[in-house]
């Protein structure tokens, strides 16, 4: 990635001449971008809280991370496609579930892009959606309890980058294919039969409004091009999804000489209400696609993983007007809708301008068909005519805008290492700002919406270089916080981020706050295995399985000493934490246990699987410290060889 965008460099520096904005790696630089009150500004006072929310995306831990705006300070890791020690998510039986996928088990993804749930376009504070581009996957996260709801696996697709993008109501989230593939049924082809059998299926990922469960409502078959970003349209372009494509060339290897031999590649516009239309005459067709749909349950605390194996699919070539391309400069990266969704945002990473495109322009094209000929059967449409207009040498390496909600756009320059904002009406540049280093993504709380909040700019940089103390070869990734409530964007802050920050959004804490779930309600709990008092604490033998249920409250196990385990038996730990206090969770583990650790929350039942692989008395305690007798919290379980006759006893 970073070769290739420094192959981008050269190139563009080539193409542009001399172009000298790059700012100085000389710290004394930033100094002078740096607000003269810009402690205060971020400083939240002990025992207060934050203003916003920032929802960052982990990169390739897999996992998102929740940071307070403007402190910059951590608050949690929420797990997602991965196995998290701390909590026992993904190790616990439970939670093991949601990691399946049709290739089985894998507790690892690469997340690029954070989508917050929306209504009319505005950020409604019920969910997160995060991508995994490797093992294609969606994954839902509850704002409520911030923690991973629902993982759906993308079929027919290599690469999951263009998502998990929503529509202005979260009726959908998108997931279009970076790479390219065969369909996952014809998918023994020669590589270089690219342009015959390739497809970059697009999925329609419907959302229930209640209850937020996931579905694939259809799969587009589009063109076997790269899709790369995407946005949902807004207020009279809502019936509408944008989606960057690079690769239009249909090569099969990516190198520079390959990928972008063309002047302009294109912006995807996809119909998604007519898509609809069609599925409603019945044009949809049902093909074969292995899946997993994994959904976890508040009620039972536990998740169950589903396979499926068909699919529906839209063919565009049976359904016109359902797709169009517009035109493009140099291999667009960002693809970004401004507020009143009257203008789409195409940002070249090798191209010198920034194209804007008119929603209404693109309307009256496709109405007198003012096409540039066809891209595989789907109208190319007239540059000029859908083109709203250019912002000239703004910057070099234009990747992503985001919005003030005050009339401008700001935009990520890697190359140029910068933040640009420009007049979205006028295209003019009205402020820069450096950024320390090669700055990827951007988040202004409520930048991609309809009601922008303004006042913040996070800048998510690619290099840190000399900001923190070195730690070894690899150094923190990092954000910059700017204030933007001026004319001039002002530095305020660096901080580290957990794992590479791709994309984030940010959302008033105001929105979040009043949804927090604070207690899992014991009487609730509908856990197969739970026991809610001591008094159905039992030991059970079904065969080789040993099954523990069991209870913690401070500050003891009960059972805390079982005797009778034999070497051979698989023993489940079902731990109910019978606390109804909020912020008291007890942690479990056993000495060997390959599972880790479970944390387990008041009201909640969860289950550790262990082993054991020695004869002897093994020791168990809670992990998390609870009272002033935590310490003594702790028991132990008697393992005998396989054929001794020690009686089941606790
Ligand atoms: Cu890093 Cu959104 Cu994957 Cu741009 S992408 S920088
Ligand atoms: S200890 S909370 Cu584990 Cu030394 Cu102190
Ligand atoms: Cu329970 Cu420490």
């Amino acid at each position: 990635m970073k070769n290739r965008f420094l192959k981008i460099a050269t190139y563009s520096l080539a193409i542009l001449g001399a172009w000298s904005c790059k700012p100085s790696a000389d710290k004394t630089a930033s100094s002078s971008f740096l607000a003269g009150d810009a402690a205060e500004k971020v400083y939240v006072k002990p025992g207060t809280h934050d203003e916003f929310y920032n929802i960052v995306s982990g990169g390739f831990n897999g996992q998102l991370s929740v940071v307070g705006l403007p402190s910059g300070r951590t608050l949690k890791i929420i797990p997602v496609f991965s196995q998290f020690a701390e909590s026992g998510w993904g190790y616990s039986e439970e939670t093991k579930p949601m990691l399946n996928t049709s290739h089985g088990f894998v507790p690892w993804d690469d997340s690029h892009h954070v989508a917050l749930s929306t209504t009319k376009s505005e950020h409604d504070g019920r969910w997160a959606f995060i991508n995994g581009n490797n093992t294609p996957r969606i994954a839902r996260v509850s704002l409520s309890t911030f923690r991973t709801e629902e993982i759906i696996e993308i079929p027919n697709s290599g690469g999951n980058h263009s998502s998990p993008f929503v529509t202005a109501n979260t009726e959908y989230a998108v997931a279009g294919t970076r790479f390219s593939v065969p369909p996952d049924n014809k998918a023994d082809v020669p590589i270089s039969s690219f342009k015959q059998n390739f497809k970059g299926y697009i999925s329609f990922v419907s959302i229930d409004k209640t209850s937020g469960r996931m579905g694939i409502k259809f799969q587009l078959k589009t063109p076997g091009v790269s899709y790369d970003l995407a946005r949902a349209g807004k207020g009279k372009s809502a019936g509408w999804f944008f989606f960057s494509t690079y690769n239009t060339e249909q090569a099969n290897s990516l190198l520079e000489v390959n990928a972008s031999q063309k002047d302009k590649d294109f912006i995807l516009a996809v119909n998604w209400k007519k898509a609809e239309e069609y599925l409603a005459q019945g044009k949809g067709k049902k093909e074969p696609a292995k899946y997993a749909h994994n959904v976890y349950s508040e009620e039972t605390h536990s998740a169950t993983s589903t396979i499926i194996n068909e699919v529906m699919t839209l063919d565009p070539k049976e359904c016109p007007d359902l797709l169009y391309f517009m035109p493009c400069p140099k291999s667009p990266h960002g693809c970004d809708v401004d507020p009143t969704g009257q203008y789409i945002v195409g940002s070249g990473k090798l191209a010198a301008v920034i194209p804007v495109f008119s929603f209404d322009k693109m309307l009256k094209a496709i109405a007198n068909k003012t096409y540039d000929g066809n891209f595989d059967g789907i109208p190319v449409l007239k540059y000029d005519a859908v083109l709203h207009g250019e912002v000239k040498k703004p910057g070099l390496g234009p990747l992503h805008t985001e919005f003030d909600g005050r009339g401008n756009a700001i935009t990520s320059f890697f190359v140029s290492s910068e933040l640009v904002k420009w007049n979205i009406e006028k295209l003019e540049v009205v402020d820069r700002v450096p950024t320390f280093y090669s700055v990827g993504h951007l988040s202004i709380p409520g930048g991609p919406t309809a009601k922008p909040w303004g006042k913040y700019v996070v800048a998510y940089n690619k290099i840190t270089k000399d900001r923190y103390l070195p730690t070894g070869p690899e150094l923190a990734q990092s954000a910059q916080l700017y204030d933007i409530s001026g004319d001039k964007m002002k530095l305020l802050l660096d901080f580290p981020t957990i794992g590479e920050p791709h994309y984030a959004e940010s959302i008033p804490a105001s929105l979040i706050e009043k949804n927090n779930k604070k207690i899992f309600k014991l009487e609730e709990n509908k856990h197969p295995y739970v026991a809610k008092g001591e008094k159905e604490t039992k030991v059970v033998r079904k065969g080789k399985e040993v099954h523990v249920y069991m209870t913690s409250i401070r500050s003891h196990f009960s059972p805390d000493n079982i005797e009778g385990i034999k070497l051979g038996d698989v023993v489940y730990f079902h731990l109910t934490n019978l606390e109804q206090d909020w912020d008291v969770p007890h942690g479990f583990a056993v000495r060997g246990a390959l599972n880790a650790e479970i944390l387990v929350m008041p009201g909640e039942t969860s289950t550790l699987k262990w082993v054991p692989t020695k004869v002897g008395v093994t020791p168990m305690y809670c992990t998390d410290f609870c009272s002033a007798l935590h310490q003594e919290m702790q028991g132990y379980i008697r393992v005998s060889p396989a054929g001794s006759n020690v009686p089941l006893t606790w």
